[in-house]
């Protein structure tokens, strides 16, 4: 992360990363996202359930380790989180060097992985806005003497071409330095200074979570997938909704797979059961 994007990152909040992923990336994450997305339209709305303590109700699916809660009609959306225990494909995206080399600038200190999803966005779904202003402090955005200094960051890997209607992710710049309530209540597609961040297959964004934003609606018969990544202080505990403040969920067998570099990123120090010892 160069000295202009971490201005523009302390500016207006967020970075979009053109072509950050390899094309050999993309090849590979492309079929097993549409591989997970199959596997959790035919489960979510299965037993066992978990209730989170944020409201929703998951399908908990044991055997692939993940959990997925909402729909698959026009308007809905599908949220598949813990998605890296699904397959080894994924392990990529654990310690990538690239990201990394931008988390390591804008969180301070020792760093953890915080949540991971998998969002499909079905046509006439909007993602409903958040963040900006007065925020809880795990989410809250500073500077100090060493730079940035951010609590709570998304990165957003695209394995499709995502135009403004096709439910682009969206921002409202600098909205992460407000101390103002938010004013608004009207839709995602119609909050002043929204704006939808179009993207090609292998770009990323980057941005945090203090930040406004949500998704425009998806207008086109294209089913939007994208995986959501969270980062944070290596303390902080899950911050996925079926998850909320448990330790981030990793099955043993996706753990005994990682490397050291990758298992600090899951709070290697919390994990004193014996299923992820090793020998
Ligand atoms: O991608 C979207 O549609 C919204 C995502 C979002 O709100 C988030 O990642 O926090």
């Amino acid at each position: 992360m160069n000295n202009i994007e971490q201005y523009e990152f302390d500016r207006q909040g967020f970075l979009v990363l053109k072509d950050f992923l390899t094309s050999q990336e993309v090849t590979t994450l492309a079929p097993i996202i549409n591989k997970l997305v199959n596997h959790g339209e035919d489960h979510y709305t299965q037993e066992p359930r978990k209730q989170s303590k944020w409201g929703p109700n998951y399908h908990f699916n044991a055997e692939n380790g993940y959990h997925v809660n909402g729909g698959t009609k026009n308007g809905e959306t599908i949220i598949i989180e813990d998605f890296f225990n699904f397959d080894p494909a994924f392990d990529c995206l654990v310690n990538h060097p690239k990201t990394m080399s931008y988390i390591t600038k804008i969180v301070q200190g020792e760093t953890g992985i915080n949540n991971s999803e998998l969002r499909v966005r079905y046509t006439d779904n909007a993602s409903g806005t958040h963040g900006g202003g007065p925020t809880n402090p795990k989410y809250r955005y500073a500077t100090n003497d060493h730079g940035i200094d951010a609590m709570m960051v998304r990165i957003i890997y695209f394995v499709q071409d995502v135009d403004a209607d096709q439910g682009a992710f969206s921002v409202v710049p600098g909205t992460h330095k407000t101390r103002l309530p938010m004013p608004y209540t009207c839709s995602v597609d119609e909050e002043p200074g929204m704006i939808g961040l179009e993207v090609k297959a292998g770009d990323a964004i980057l941005f945090t979570e203090n930040l406004r934003h949500g998704g425009l609606t998806n207008q086109s018969d294209q089913v939007r997938k994208t995986l959501h990544v969270g980062y944070g202080p290596a303390w902080m505990m899950s911050q996925n909704i079926a998850t909320m403040d448990e330790v981030p969920y990793i099955k043993p067998e996706t753990w005994h797979r990682y490397d050291q570099g990758q298992r600090e990123l899951f709070q290697a120090w919390l994990r004193t059961d014996p299923e992820y010892q090793t020998c």
